[in-house]
This record gives C-alpha cells, structure tokens and sequence, in this order.
C-alpha cells in the first residue's frame, strides 16, 4: 500500500500508444488508464510505418510492443500489466466484491489470451463498414462473448449499465470487440439482442470511447493488413 501510494504522488506517467482506428491494445490501456482519472501523457506511435515504428517503440518497450506504460522510469509492457498496476493505484477500476473481482478478472483474461479467431479475422477498424465472412471458430468466439456478456449484465447487482455495474476494467478489455462488431455489423441472436444491443450503446456513448473513436476517424494513417479485410459496406 505505502508503494502504491507513493507511486500516486510522485508519478509520471507517460502511455505509448498506436494508431487509435487499428490498435486494440493501446485502445484498452488508455481506457482504464483515462478512467483511472490519473494524469498521463500519450506519445502515439505509427503502426502503418512499420520500419519507423519498430525503431520508435524500442527505446520504450522490451517487446516492440503497444501499448507500455511507462512509470517512474520503468516501462510497463502489456496491458493486462497496465491495467493491473493502474488498478492498484485507483482499485475502483475492479468491482469492490472479493468474488465478483474474481469473475471480473476471469473475463478480462479470457479476453487479453483469448479469442485469437476474432483478433485475426476482424482486426480494428473503427472507421470502416464491412461485411465479412468468417470461419466457424470465430462465429463460436462471437457466441461466447454474446453468452459472457448476457451473464454478466444479467447477473450483476447493481443498476449501473456496465459489466459489473460500474465501469471496470473488464470493460476496457470489450470494448474494442464492441467497435468490431460494429465495424462487422456482428449483432447477437435475437433473444439477447436486446440486452447486448443496449450494452454495445453504452459502450459507444461513453464520453472517452467518444472520443478515442472520433480521434480514430481522424486519423489519415492507412493499414492494408487491415483495410483490405472483408468488403465495404454499399454507400461508404
Ligand atoms: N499481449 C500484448 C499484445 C500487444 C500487441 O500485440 N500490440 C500490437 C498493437 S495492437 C503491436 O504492438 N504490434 C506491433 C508488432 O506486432 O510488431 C498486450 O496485451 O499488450
């Protein structure tokens, strides 16, 4: 506790990020961490330059990955690793119920070392409007995340919108999967549509989901890894 407090006092916090419309790791440590309410700087990197972005992350990251945090000096890479070390400095980021944090926690790695179908057949685009077709493991990753989140907001005591009630960091680790499904035009079946529809709204209403996305739209950076996934969309 004395650690973590002095870390609170005597941070600074800088978060290395890429591309906001294609990284959705840098998406999910820069949701908890904005939610933390923390101060931080950002330095975006250019995941579309991909010699350039090589070089740039190495002075920052021991893998060449984003997103790191960097603390005191010290670079926290990976964002199960971000997002654990931001909730020891602000614990409202996990549910307050010993059980609950549990449960919170499973789905949160089943995210970050799962759903591998998903990450590589519907890769981030928040900008884009696309039809796709996709294997049947990633039509089955599809279903287990509608299933987990129906149990959760079904299950959950309070009456705060959020996975657990109150936003988590269970949260920031869905919400990119809730850009890609609307990227995709993936919705649920219909007998949890409406409950699965309504957590996608809140997800995308939120004020710095807001914001990360209309950045992202902003964005000119261009990656055919990406753009060249699935169809566009008739009239986009
Ligand atoms: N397990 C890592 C994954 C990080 C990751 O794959 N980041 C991607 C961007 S979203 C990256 O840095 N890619 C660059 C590369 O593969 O060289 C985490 O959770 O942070």
């Amino acid at each position: 506790m004395q650690y973590c407090q002095s870390l609170k006092l005597t941070q600074h916090m800088q978060l290395i990020l890429a591309n906001r419309n294609y990284s959705s790791w840098s998406m999910r440590a820069w949701l908890a961490v904005r939610k933390s309410g923390l101060t931080f700087t950002e330095t975006l990197l250019d995941l579309s330059d991909y010699p350039q972005f090589k070089q740039d992350i190495q002075s920052y990251s021991p893998t060449g990955l984003v997103p790191c945090l960097i603390l005191k000096g010290i670079p926290i890479h990976d964002s199960l690793a971000i997002v654990e070390t931001i909730a020891e400095m602000q614990p409202n980021l996990w549910p307050s119920d010993p059980l609950i944090r549990a449960k919170a926690r499973a789905v949160s790695a089943e995210m970050h070392s799962g759903f591998v179908n998903i990450r590589r057949e519907m890769p981030m685009n928040i900008r884009a409007n696309k039809t796709i077709l996709l294997s049947n493991q990633c039509l089955k990753e599809i279903e287990r995340i509608f299933t987990l989140w129906q149990q959760c907001l079904l299950q959950k005591s309070s009456d705060q919108p959020w996975l657990f009630g109150r936003f988590s960091i269970a949260d920031a680790m869905y919400a990119p999967i809730v850009t890609r499904f609307l990227t995709y035009g993936i919705s649920a079946q219909n007998s949890q549509r409406q409950v699965i529809d309504e957590y996608m709204r809140i997800v995308m209403n939120d004020v710095d989901v807001k914001y990360w996305c209309e950045q992202a739209r902003l964005e000119v950076a261009t990656m055919a890894i990406a753009d060249d996934i699935g169809q566009q969309q008739v009239g986009e």
